[in-house]
Order: structure tokens, then C-alpha cells, then sequence
């Protein structure tokens, strides 16, 4: 469905246009969330590039220009989820600072 080489319908063309054109998805798209980190004074930079390594999947390049932007910037986005899968990525983050006595905040909000 989301080919982007598919060819458009054509009204009263080959069959199936005329009835599929007009129709509704019928399942919706879930509502997708940001998962932001934002910056403090405390947590050191290689605990939050091994974090974002560890449960965002970035690349060590990566996870280093994400953190960088979150230090000069205040605040960046680590990865866009599901709900539900967005809160559990707030709660292993929070949950891992926490654990080694880091004070780093992590949030939500609709993309
Ligand atoms: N500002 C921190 C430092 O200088 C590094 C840091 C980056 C902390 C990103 C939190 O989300 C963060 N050690």
C-alpha cells in the first residue's frame, strides 16, 4: 500500500478504481511519540552516549551528535515510538540513570 512506484487509481479505468478510490483506511495509524532527553550538568557525556546506544539502537556516531545537540541545545529527540513503546523507553531511561545515580530527565510528547 505504501509503494511509491504504485500508479494512481483511475476512474473507469482497469477494474477495481472506481469502487476502491473513495474508501477509508479502515485501521488507523497509532499516534506516534517523541522521546526527548534533556540536557543537565551532572551526567556525564559517555553515560548518555552508551544509553542512547543501548536502548535508542544508535551507532556510536550517532549517539555522539545526538548527545552534543542535546548539550548545546538543552533538549533532543532520541527516537519517535508508539505509545507504548515510547513509555517504556522514558522508563528504561529513567531507570538506568537512576540506577548509577545520574539525575538525567527523560519525556514524552505527541510528534
Ligand atoms: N551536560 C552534560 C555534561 O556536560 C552532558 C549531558 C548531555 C547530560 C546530554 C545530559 O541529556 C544529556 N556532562
Amino acid at each position: 500500500m505504501n509503494d511509491p512506484h504504485r500508479k494512481p487509481h483511475q476512474p473507469g479505468g482497469a477494474g477495481t478504481g472506481v469502487i476502491t478510490e473513495n474508501a477509508k483506511p479502515k485501521v488507523a495509524k497509532p499516534p506516534l511519540y517523541k522521546v526527548l532527553l534533556l540536557n543537565d550538568d551532572y551526567t556525564p557525556m559517555e553515560f548518555v552516549v552508551h544509553l542512547l546506544m543501548q536502548l535508542f539502537n544508535m551507532s556510536q556516531d550517532k549517539a555522539e551528535q545526538v548527545m552534543l545537540h542535546i548539550h548545546t541545545r538543552g533538549l533532543g529527540v532520541c527516537g519517535i515510538f508508539p505509545r507504548e513503546i515510547a513509555e517504556t523507553k522514558v522508563r528504561q531511561t529513567l531507570e538506568l540513570a537512576r540506577k548509577n545515580q545520574h539525575p538525567l530527565q527523560c519525556t514524552m510528547e505527541k510528534a
